[in-house]
């Protein structure tokens, strides 16, 4: 029955995340997978979660069907969390609960694949390797626009502007509103301003991939390019996750906004989102959602948190691995390791450096080249640091 199905491949992230666990080295380091660890190397469990979830166990709810879009108090507090003050009227907007910042992806791509024939998304180069599955997956073709210079490790500004002036009128655009994943090179606000014309002009409709909210800048200023789009009124998905910013990864909390410019749309397009959950999953689950609902509906604790996510920004260990990388090689610039947004760090090592890396240093890193510094930790940076640099003397 099943004998013309072939081995899965497995996946570029996922799967080295299975390797690490299976090693048994003691002193294995685990710069894989996009996940923070603590001081200890722990995953934490964030105070206002802790907090939000004493607070729900004394009312035990009873675990009812939440609605196709997702529980209605969440939904309002993802709309408030994103745009803030600018927040739209409800008929100019659509936001439904979903399965973290994948689940948006997937019912984004489902809708937009029902609605757009043959429809075509414009990724970076390079991304996150799943935008590929998700929307190829989803019925789309996917095309790359210039984003990463190896050269300057920076953006590469012009080419990629270039070619998003040149895509056909309604073409969908996927873009990192921060810490772009895998090199952590974000345009500036200057920048974003010329993209954001490119697409005004070219009538096209960007897809906002936002998994990482608030560990560039701020809160506030990380989605500026979605809010610039908002005061312009041009049409957008945004898919948001917070996996990261809660360290809520397996609870799979994330949600799908589309901004409906003309007046009175976004009560279709959220009947044809819950249609699509529907046909999916049939509804979100509940736990994880009532948990970030209780912390950003609570002045106090919506603080707290705020505190608990700078702590997440890892700056101090980007100078740490940068100084001794430094030291130990002093003839390469590591500044890039500084200037660069977020959980990652965007090395330029060759797969085969990070084969030696992993086999002979146990120091799991992506095959990119993207190392996750948000696993770094006190106990960890000077072993990584020599690792890598004994790999790059070759
Ligand atoms: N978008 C981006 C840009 C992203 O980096 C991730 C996860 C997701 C969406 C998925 O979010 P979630 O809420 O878990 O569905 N990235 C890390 C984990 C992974 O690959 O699944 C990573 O890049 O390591």
């Amino acid at each position: 029955m099943f004998s013309h199905l072939p081995p899965y491949a497995g996946d570029p992230i996922l799967s080295l995340m299975e390797q690490y666990l299976r090693d048994e080295r003691p002193a294995k380091v685990n710069l894989g997978i996009g996940v923070y660890a603590d001081g200890q190397g722990a995953i934490p469990v964030l105070a206002t979660v802790r907090a939000a979830d004493a607070e729900l166990a004394k009312v035990q709810a009873p675990f009812t069907y939440l609605p196709m879009e997702g529980h209605a108090g969440y939904r309002q507090a993802v709309a408030q969390l994103l745009f803030g003050a600018d927040q739209p009227a409800p008929e100019h907007l659509a936001v439904v609960q979903t399965l973290g910042g994948s689940g948006a992806l997937k019912v984004g791509a489902d809708l937009i694949a029902r609605f757009f024939p043959q429809p075509t998304i414009w990724i970076p180069d390079p991304t996150w390797d799943n935008h590929i599955g998700i929307f190829e997956g989803a019925g789309f073709k996917t095309e790359r626009y210039p984003y990463y210079d190896a050269q300057t490790k920076g953006l590469a500004f012009d080419a990629m502007l270039g070619k998003i002036a040149a895509l056909p009128k309604g073409a969908v655009l996927l873009l990192h509103p921060c810490c772009h994943n895998p090199t952590g090179v974000d345009p500036t606000r200057a920048q974003w301003e010329q993209i954001v014309d490119a697409i005004e002009r070219g009538g096209l409709l960007p897809f906002f991939d936002l998994a990482y909210q608030g560990f560039a800048q701020s809160l506030d200023d990380d989605v500026w390019p979605v809010r610039e789009c908002l005061r312009r009124g041009i049409a957008f998905f945004l898919g948001n996750s917070f996996s990261k910013i809660f360290s809520l990864y397996g609870e799979r909390v994330g949600a799908l906004s589309v901004f409906c410019p003309q007046k009175n749309e976004a009560a279709n397009v959220l009947g044809q989102l819950k249609l699509t959950v529907r046909r999916n999953y049939s509804s979100p689950p509940m736990h994880g959602a009532l948990v970030v609902a209780k912390v950003l509906g609570d002045a106090a604790l919506r603080t707290q948190w705020q505190a608990e996510v700078e702590t997440m920004r890892v700056r101090d260990m980007r100078s740490k691995l940068h100084q001794q990388l430094s030291r130990a090689v002093p003839d390469r610039d590591f500044g890039f390791l500084l200037r660069q947004n977020g959980m990652f760090g965007y090395t330029g090592l060759t797969v085969a450096q990070v084969d030696r890396l992993r086999e002979e240093f146990g120091v799991y890193a992506v095959g990119s080249g993207r190392i996750c510094v948000a696993g770094l930790n006190d106990g960890n940076v000077a072993r990584v640091a020599e690792a890598m640099a004994e790999v790059l003397r070759g």
